[in-house]
């Protein structure tokens, strides 16, 4: 048997000629980008622009200095350590065809749970321009009820007081930029990489919530000189497993510990709003516009929200994978009839895109056979993904006269879900939500009350008030727990509309 060789910077050129590689010195690069929340997104995204600007000329100032917050990072921090911050992306074509390379982006990792002054130091850096995060729809801290920072929360206290060993992000940036002002530098820009309807907004408002908490003034001053784009993101990356490592060593020959899969599209389109300049990212492929919120929105209501429509009724069937899902005629039709009848009537018109070629290369992508992207990741958070990928849709059509019931069907069976973690065999199903006990105990109230789960105001806001909606989602609930064999619904829902 060949020896492995394990993926670090000095065996890069060992490595089988067919695995393309950085070419450019990683040795001379500067961190001009620090990213919070390097997870599998990050690394097939904005390290993967960033990695093709990085070989594509002379951009040395944009390497990427990635930051984990809590102790669950821990494990990304020392893999990447290990191997100088190198892992392969691995992008599966539907055909069959698979590119591999190894991205050479990230140049550093810091552990702010261990070290919260380096940190901060390296935000504060001159060399520093752009903060990124990736830090989950739910990682915002925005109080459901008001929309505005939940100052509440243990760590927002914990973080109010002690200004130099902060928790959150929020407290981190905070100081950062207080450390900047204080030696006459420029604001960084803060890029949220999460999918938000305006996510640049929102992270403005809630790290403006939360530095008016501690310090008026910076605040004024962070309002003033800082940046926040908004930002639609694109790239479906599913979580690593054992067979991925597995690859890389049989077929090539590589010891990766934590190599990334993902599809071939690849989208990014940001605000060109910027505070301390920015990477030439539109020379490999991003877009940059005056106004994302039509493409966030159509991203938001078309690929996230037919991920959960899929991602709830596929797993209370049993199903494993999405493409699993869209493989099934019925999934596939009920899926396109969710987006002509509901989501798209909604949607705004998006300048030089078609919804229908949309629509389409969505259900192939979502088809790709060799992704395998596992409803357990789609369906995990789902307390903060539905309220941003398929109420709003909801909303909007009470609001016009549209249909609900598509939507609503998979709100019943999300309470199903909620309330047996089992699929309709009786299947465990892992559930990974902030919210599991809330959601679990509502759910199981149903029996009692049959809209005790759509009366969690922190997801539904006051949808139980609508009497049209509360009607249409009761008729799904008497359906679901019926039988949980949710094509039955679905077939008949979509013979009433024949
Ligand atoms: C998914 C997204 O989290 C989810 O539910 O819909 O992670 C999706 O795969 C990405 O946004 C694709 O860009």
């Amino acid at each position: 048997m060949k020896t492995l060789i394990a993926l670090n910077q000095q065996n890069l050129s060992r490595l089988p000629s067919d695995i393309a590689r950085p070419t450019y010195d990683r040795g001379r690069l500067t961190t001009g980008i620090v990213h919070v929340g390097v997870g599998g997104f990050h690394r097939s995204h904005e390290a993967y622009y960033t990695d093709l600007l990085l070989e594509s000329g002379d951009a040395p100032r944009w390497g990427i200095c990635g930051v984990g917050l809590r102790d669950s990072d821990r494990r990304m921090a020392t893999i990447l350590k290990q191997q100088d911050y190198l892992y392969t992306l691995i992008v599966k074509r539907p055909d069959g065809a698979v590119e591999t390379r190894v991205i050479g982006s990230i140049v550093d990792f810091l552990m702010g749970c261990d070290d919260p002054a380096a940190v901060i130091d390296r935000m504060a850096h001159p060399e520093t321009k752009i903060v990124s995060l990736t830090i989950t729809e739910g990682g915002y801290g925005a109080d459901a009820a008001t929309g505005e920072f939940d100052a509440t929360h243990p760590d927002a206290r914990h973080d109010i007081d002690h200004p130099l060993q902060p928790r959150q992000v929020f407290g981190y940036l905070t100081a950062a930029l207080r450390k900047r002002r204080e030696q006459g530098l420029p604001a960084f820009t803060v890029q949220s990489c999460d999918n938000i309807q305006h996510n640049g907004d929102l992270t403005r408002k809630m790290l403006l919530g939360f530095a008016r908490l501690q310090d008026a003034e910076l605040a004024e001053w962070i309002e003033r000189e800082a940046c926040f784009p908004n930002a639609m993101v694109d790239r479906i990356t599913p979580v690593t497993v054992q067979s991925d490592i597995d690859y890389l060593r049989s077929e090539h020959n590589i010891d990766d510990q934590w190599p990334v899969v993902c599809e071939p599209f690849c989208q990014w389109i940001i605000e060109d709003r910027f505070s301390a300049g920015r990477p030439d990212w539109q020379n490999v492929g991003v877009h940059f516009v005056p106004d994302v919120t039509p493409y966030e929105k159509m991203k938001l209501r078309l690929l996230n929200a037919g991920h959960s429509v899929l991602g709830i009724l596929g797993s209370v069937f049993g199903y494993q994978t999405i493409d699993e899902c869209v493989g099934d005629d019925l999934f596939r039709e009920y899926l396109q009839r969710f987006y002509d009848l509901e989501a798209t009537p909604v949607l705004d018109a998006v300048e030089g895109v078609d919804l229908d070629d949309y629509k389409a290369t969505l259900l192939g992508r979502f088809g790709n056979p060799n992704i395998r992207d596992n409803l357990a990741r789609i369906c995990l958070e789902s307390s903060s993904k539905l309220p941003v990928f398929l109420i709003p849709t909801i909303r909007e059509n009470l609001a016009r006269g549209g249909s609900v019931r598509y939507a609503a069907l998979v709100i019943a069976a999300w309470c199903y879900y909620s309330d047996k973690h089992a699929d309709r065999h009786g299947q465990p199903l892992v559930v990974t939500d902030a919210l599991k006990d809330c959601l679990h105990d509502a759910a199981k109230a149903t029996r009692e009350d049959r809209l005790s789960f759509l009366r969690i105001k922190l997801v539904f806001g006051d949808l139980a008030n609508d009497e049209r909606f509360a009607k249409t989602y009761t008729d799904m609930i008497d359906r679901v727990y019926r039988t949980a064999d949710v094509t039955e619904h679905m077939q008949a829902l979509m013979r009433d509309e024949d």
